[in-house]
């Protein structure tokens, strides 16, 4: 089984999904197009995230970074007037520069993070969807082009968007075995995270779209649009400023190639026919994650759609 994933709202899912299913055999392909070099460092977000979230590790009023951290070096940033609006708690610190240290040794992404996972106990894999470096880009209308994390972070993500790419998306290739996977796998779910800024990196990685188009049938996503809006983030004023409707049913136009069944939540129910006019099959339940219990109910609706029930995967 393989998910597709951004950060907060699929680490949330995923930690549903390794109590409802065997977490050995599962995948999680991980968005690196938020990553970013800062104070020299290689910062991954969502992948730390990802793996912060299945150790039981996350701070769990943020989402992000580790619980109970400390801020010392940030605190001691400041006195020097370096950058410290990316908040990097000490205990994390400790993730950046292993990761940096070991692509400083060449070593790729993939195996460092296999590395990261382990010392942290997963049992589930965890790769970035590529080794090569992709980058969001965000065109603002008051500043033209700046990078992710700047507009995310740094702008809160209050600012109005005509564009997004993906810098180096045309060069780069998937992690090893990512393809494979995808190809083999008895169901491959789309996490519920931003379609644009999240999941819309990982399906660019050229060859990616294609191979989850190519098992279309096996692909279950989750809507990360409740209600019209986003549960966290900017999905839904992204959605809208760049020409999608703000809605489960724009979130089903964007997944139509590549995924035949869409999880809407209850509030959405009365858009359900308009989701499968999109062409996609619907499933009504509840999608907001408020801990493990619910993220595992979550788990077990998606996994009840997806096509091989058998156990194999
Ligand atoms: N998000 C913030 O809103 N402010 C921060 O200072 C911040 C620091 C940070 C440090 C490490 C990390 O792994 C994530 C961090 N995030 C922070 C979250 C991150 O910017 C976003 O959640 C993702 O890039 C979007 O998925």
């Amino acid at each position: 089984m393989v998910t597709l994933a951004g950060g907060v709202g699929a680490a949330k899912l995923l930690a549903g999904l390794v109590v409802a299913h065997p977490p050995g055999d599962q995948l999680a392909v991980v968005n690196t197009a938020d990553d970013t070099v800062l104070h020299g460092l290689h910062v991954s977000p969502d992948l730390d995230t990802v793996v912060y979230t299945l150790a039981g590790a996350v701070n769990p009023d943020t989402g992000w970074g580790l619980t109970g951290e400390t801020w010392q070096a940030m605190d001691a940033l400041e006195r020097y007037g370096g950058i410290t609006w990316f908040r990097l708690g000490d205990r994390d610190l400790a993730t950046h520069l292993y990761r940096t240290h070991r692509l400083g040794q060449g070593a790729e992404l993939a195996t460092i993070t296999a590395e990261i996972a382990a010392a942290w106990g997963l049992e589930l894999a965890v790769l970035p969807v590529t080794n090569d470096r992709i980058e969001t880009r965000v065109t603002t209308v008051d500043e033209g082009e700046i990078g992710f994390q700047d507009y995310f972070v740094r702008r809160r993500h209050d600012v109005a968007v005509t564009d997004i790419r993906v810098d180096g998306s045309d060069r780069a290739r998937p992690a090893p075995g990512v393809t494979e996977a995808l190809a083999s796998a008895a169901s491959i779910i789309i996490a519920p995270s931003n379609p644009i800024v999240s999941i819309g990196p990982v399906l660019e990685v050229p060859g990616i779209r294609d191979a989850v188009a190519a098992r279309r049938d096996a692909v279950v996503a989750v809507s990360p649009i409740v209600d019209g809006a986003a549960l966290k983030g900017p999905a839904d004023r992204l959605m809208r400023e760049l020409g999608h409707e703000c809605s489960v049913v724009g979130v089903a136009r964007l997944y139509r190639d590549v995924a035949a069944t869409l999880v809407i939540d209850e509030a959405d129910a009365h858009l359900a026919d308009q989701v499968e006019a999109a062409g996609l099959t619907c499933i009504v339940a509840p999608t907001v994650m408020d801990g493990v219990e619910s993220a595992t109910a979550l788990a077990r609706v998606v996994l009840s759609c997806a096509p091989d029930k058998s156990g194999a995967h």
